[in-house]
């Protein structure tokens, strides 16, 4: 395709085509960019139209941009997808995936044959729909609801600015790319993300956005009139306009944007579905297989006469050799790391690793000590606050922050300095009131590597941070999101700030542990177990009020560490009861025991810190925690869904079924019937 054609299909979406000028560049150098592109747009094409389902729209438009980024400016090496102190490279329009599937293939990568690209979206292919981290060698995150993909790379630049402060910049220095669409930038957590990177000023945080003013419905003007660049720039970036089809106009946003004191953004006019003859332009090139002949159509314009799958030896050694390029830059720096003394090198690896050493466990011993030799009557939020002390301490890759709410949430060890532009050494984010953001900003950091992001909001704000939690689990990272306020023992803030169905709505999530400690001692091992697990996210639900501790004696053991286990075993008998509570709850269980034991009734009370251990735990296991009591009764001040996997469906649940109240707290469970006396009398009634 030849200049003149390029600006006029670019055209056809331009709204204001006065604000992208064109630039010039070498024909031969044009023509070789022209080629490699292409090469990306009929793998793209090809594929989709194989699959019977995809969205070629966004490769095709986005090649340009994504050739001059992969071929001239991002740091990476093929041979070693996890190589640290690679740049990073989001894309957060993960409909688009089959842009990233295409430069992986054509980059080099080993697993991304292409027999995967033939294989776009079957059961088992390295190309699923959409691009899954731990699934594809090559893709940094797992995206397709839009706006996740931005706000994780928000994460992924503060985790590098953050090791960078810590280990130096011969180790540590890369700058993350986004490709982000219309899309992205509608969702609301855009905001959130956007305004914290230009708060925390993350210069190598570099936005290309897609700008082809087309979504699903229709022409972008349906639904949305924004102006980014002004939006971005009013957040404290740096914000250009370019023809997103025009690779030396690409290449110099690039340079301007990596010299830069600001993160930025370049919007890229691009026509969404470029060479389609009928569909470019339209939205009718987003989400669905071409056809044959439309396909056909784009061959000829594009000057593409390769068929299906196949890349011209031509075009494919640019390519390899563009992906070959980064091997000397990260063989440099496997000698710059061999190069640190020893003690750093080790810390540097072991945070890469994500391994926790032995520090942990010490931090532990030491806090159930001093709760076994000074008991403490505290809200547990409190006694995460005693415990964080400790393990932040131990563990300096813990990166905590708060939804400004630091003061309610205690996830601020005294040491811990603020994470900020001035010191990016900090260990403490002060989100803002953004949960979505801070949720999604988490993830980035698990991903990127060599830090464990906590979190403080208030449970009840668990649905503002859903989607992103939803994605650390399906993902399997790392974070650890503290919420506090766990029931309507917050009070007075009545039934808004009163989480009713979080707690189920939480444990409806696969792989997220949901941990609700009783005490001060369960809190530190349910943290613990948080940090010890690399396999998915966290939740710790805390309280506002206080709670007695209940564990008085000390244990080496974990006792969470099986999601529950007999807190007071039954005495004068078999138990003809069995009392299964969470978090604050145990404490009116252990109260109800009492009140049946008076009427000699025996009862055990198992304490239950995590649904999701239990009921993971082997079937004799399991089976040993929960008993053979003839009457189950199960006390959360939450709704019963999930308690049934417990207590059964005849067994009898004393909590809530609808929303609360204001008022002191003590008044709540009196208003709502849970308390020993009600307790113990459904358990009577059953008898
Ligand atoms: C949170 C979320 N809502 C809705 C969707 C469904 N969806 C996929 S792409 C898209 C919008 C497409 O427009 P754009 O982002 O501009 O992408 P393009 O059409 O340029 O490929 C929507 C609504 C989604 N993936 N994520």
């Amino acid at each position: 395709m030849t200049m003149p054609d390029r600006i006029l299909a670019a055209s056809t979406v331009l709204a204001q085509p006065s604000r992208f000028p064109a630039t010039a560049m070498s024909p031969t150098g044009r023509a070789e960019h022209d080629r490699m592109a292409n090469a990306i747009r009929a793998l793209a094409m090809d594929a989709v139209e194989r699959a019977k389902a995809g969205h070629p729209g966004l490769p095709l438009g986005a090649a340009d941009v994504a050739t001059v980024l992969f071929t001239r400016f991002l740091k990476f090496d093929p041979s070693d997808p996890a190589w640290p102190d690679r740049d990073r490279f989001v894309l957060s329009a993960g409909h688009g995936s089959m842009l990233i599937y295409a430069l992986l293939y054509l980059l080099g990568y080993e697993k991304m044959t292409i027999e995967e690209i033939k294989n776009f979206r079957q059961l088992g292919s390295l190309t699923p729909g959409h691009p899954e981290y731990g699934h594809t060698p090559g893709i940094e995150t797992t995206t397709g609801p839009l706006g996740q993909g931005l706000t994780n790379a928000v994460g992924m630049a503060i985790a590098e600015r953050h090791l960078a402060a810590v280990f130096g910049g011969d180790v540590v220095d890369h700058t993350t790319y986004v490709l982000a669409s219309d899309g992205d930038l509608m969702e609301g957590i855009s905001q959130e993300a956007i305004a914290l990177a230009g708060h925390l000023k993350l210069k190598k945080l570099i936005v290309l956005f897609d700008d082809n003013g087309i979504s699903i419905d229709g022409p972008l003007t349906l639904a949305d009139s924004v102006d980014q660049a002004k939006r971005f720039e009013a957040a404290g970036w740096a914000a250009t306009r370019i023809d997103g089809h025009d690779p030396a106009a690409i290449a110099a946003a690039l340079e301007t944007a990596k010299a830069s004191d600001r993160p930025s953004l370049i919007a890229c006019r691009t026509t969404i579905g470029f060479g389609a003859p009928n569909k470019a332009g339209s939205e009718k090139s987003h989400g669905s297989p071409l056809g044959a002949e439309e396909i056909a159509g784009a061959r000829e314009k594009l000057g593409w006469n390769a068929p299906p799958f196949e890349i011209p030896a031509a075009i494919l050694d640019p390519w390899r050799a563009a992906g070959a390029r980064g091997k000397p830059a990260r063989l440099a720096w496997d000698m710059r790391v061999a190069a640190l003394d020893s003690q750093t090198r080790a810390e540097f690896e072991r945070r890469t690793r994500g391994d926790i050493g032995q520090a942990l466990a010490a931090a532990v011993d030491e806090v159930k000590q001093k709760l076994a030799a000074a008991p403490k009557e505290i809200a547990t939020r409190s006694a995460s606050e005693f415990a964080l002390e400790a393990l932040t301490a131990a563990l300096p890759e813990m990166i905590g922050g708060s939804a400004d709410l630091t003061g309610s949430n205690n996830t601020r060890a005294k040491a811990m300095k603020t994470l900020n532009a001035a010191d990016y050494g900090g260990r403490f984010i002060h989100y803002g009131v953004r949960e979505h953001g801070m949720a999604a900003a988490m993830n980035g950091m698990a991903l990127h590597g060599g830090i464990i992001p906590y979190s403080g909001t208030f449970l009840v704000f668990s649905d503002y941070c859903r989607p992103a939690i939803r994605l650390a689990a399906l993902m399997g990272l790392r974070v650890i999101h503290v919420m506090t306020h766990d029931s309507i023992g917050l009070g007075e803030d009545g039934p808004t700030h009163q989480p009713i169905e979080q707690l189920a709505a939480l444990r409806a999530i696969p792989n997220l542990k949901v941990y609700r400690p009783c005490d001060a001692v369960e809190t530190v091992e349910c943290w613990q177990l948080a940090l010890e697990d690399k396999s998915g996210p966290s939740v710790l639900a805390l309280t506002r009020q206080n709670v007695p501790q209940l564990r008085l004696t000390l244990d080496t053991g974990n006792r969470c560490a099986h999601g529950a286990y007999e807190r007071v075993a039954a005495k004068g008998g078999a138990a003809s009861v069995s009392l299964f509570a969470s978090g604050s709850e145990v404490a009116i269980a252990v109260a109800a025991l009492k009140l049946l034991a008076a009427q000699g009734v025996p009862a055990r009370v198992v304490s239950v810190p995590c649904f999701e251990l239990l009921l993971a735990a082997p079937d004799a296991e399991r089976k040993a925690i929960i008993g053979r009591a003839p009457v189950n009764v199960a006390v959360e001040a939450g709704i019963r869904q999930g308690w049934d996997a417990i207590i059964g469906s005849e067994g009898t649940f004393v909590g809530l079924s609808g929303f609360g109240a204001s008022g002191p707290f003590k008044q709540l469970y009196q208003h709502f019937g849970i308390t020993p006396e009600k307790v113990a009398e459904a358990a009577l009634a059953r008898l």
